[in-house]
């Protein structure tokens, strides 16, 4: 089958981080499949073509960034409902129209995780009190908007993430938030950790001995958390659940490339091999809460894979 047009532009567009964060990720996945059903519809001879071809446009859409699970669980979501109704005896047609149901349906998923996210949070977060967050993260911008709506948050410290700086989206989205924002770098964590009373990120992949993959940096930040007596609140929907991974050694982490960290000429400083490590491994012990949609984990050492099975996580079609 010929990679239709929307999907290959997607993948583009995830792979340069045009389009970032997991969710997002997962939903401009979905839209791109859904744009595209008509064009595998044309191409395809039978239901089971249809599907088929459906499983193309996804392996391209999988081979962009390898280490946040969202989108490669959003694409099962898709898969498996596909299955059941081909296995049903499903036409094209309804298959086509089922596809389209499917991506709505998550979509849907995705923007009501969040706001139950931020409202399960809210009694984890003291009153009167400073975050410090890191990079940027829809789940984790959603509760502290709330909680600095509702006047529990009087201050967020954002790092600025190198190498991409993430941060500045996050310092922007709070910019009305009620909240002071103050943006430090990546280096400052340690200086306003001890001014902070909770560490506030979100997750790439979540496996199922709690470990946290996270944007570069989160371990640090975690470890300096937890030597201070610092709470670290993780804000993660369930479709986060790397159900695969037993623990974060076993998700993949995606490596970029060395011009993010270094654009000029590597002879001016030598020409080091630079090395860019995407995400990291921040082990269970070191979190307090995972919230999603669903409940909260205090205890995400043992907790992950009940949560899993309650929030209906199917065997995946992710990619490790
Ligand atoms: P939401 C981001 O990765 C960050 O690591 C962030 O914590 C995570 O995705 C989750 O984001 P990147 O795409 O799904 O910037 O909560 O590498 O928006």
């Amino acid at each position: 089958m010929v990679i239709p047009e929307e999907i290959a532009k997607t993948a583009d567009d995830i792979r340069s981080m045009r389009i970032r964060g997991a969710s997002m990720i997962a939903v401009a996945g979905l839209e791109a499949m859904r744009n595209a059903a008509d064009d595998i519809y044309g191409e395809s001879k039978s239901p089971r073509a249809f599907l088929d071809g459906v499983r193309e446009a996804e392996k391209v859409l999988l081979g962009t960034r390898p280490t946040a699970v969202a989108l490669p669980n959003a694409l099962s979501f898709l898969d498996n409902s596909l299955d059941r109704n081909l296995s049903e005896g499903a036409s094209k047609e309804e298959l086509r129209k089922i596809l389209k149901e499917s991506v709505a349906q998550f979509i849907e998923r995705v923007t009501e995780a969040s706001r139950r996210i931020a409202d399960l949070a809210m009694p984890l977060i003291p009153a009167n009190s400073a975050a410090i967050t890191h990079c940027h993260s829809s789940a984790a911008v959603s509760v502290m908007k709330k909680a600095a709506a509702g006047g529990l948050l009087r201050t967020v410290y954002v790092t600025e993430t190198r190498p991409l700086y993430q941060g500045r989206i996050t310092a922007k989205e709070l910019k009305d938030s009620g909240a002071s924002v103050k943006f430090i770098t990546d280096s400052a964590a340690g200086f306003y950790m001890k001014d902070s009373d909770v560490m506030i990120v979100g997750a790439d992949a979540i496996a199922m001995n709690g470990g946290l993959v996270n944007k570069i940096g989160t371990f640090q930040m975690a470890t300096l958390a937890k030597q201070l007596n610092k709470r670290v609140l993780v804000a993660a929907e369930t479709y986060k659940i790397a159900t695969k991974a037993s623990t974060g050694v076993d998700v993949p982490i995606e490596f970029r490339g060395s011009e993010e960290v270094y654009e000029q000429d590597p002879a001016l400083i030598g020409s080091p091999e630079i090395l860019n490590p995407a995400f990291d491994i921040t082990p269970a012990r070191l979190i307090d809460s995972i919230v999603t949609e669903i409940g909260v984990m205090a205890e995400p050492e043992r907790e992950v894979p009940a949560m899993a099975k309650k929030a209906g996580l199917l065997p995946s079609r992710q990619v490790f």
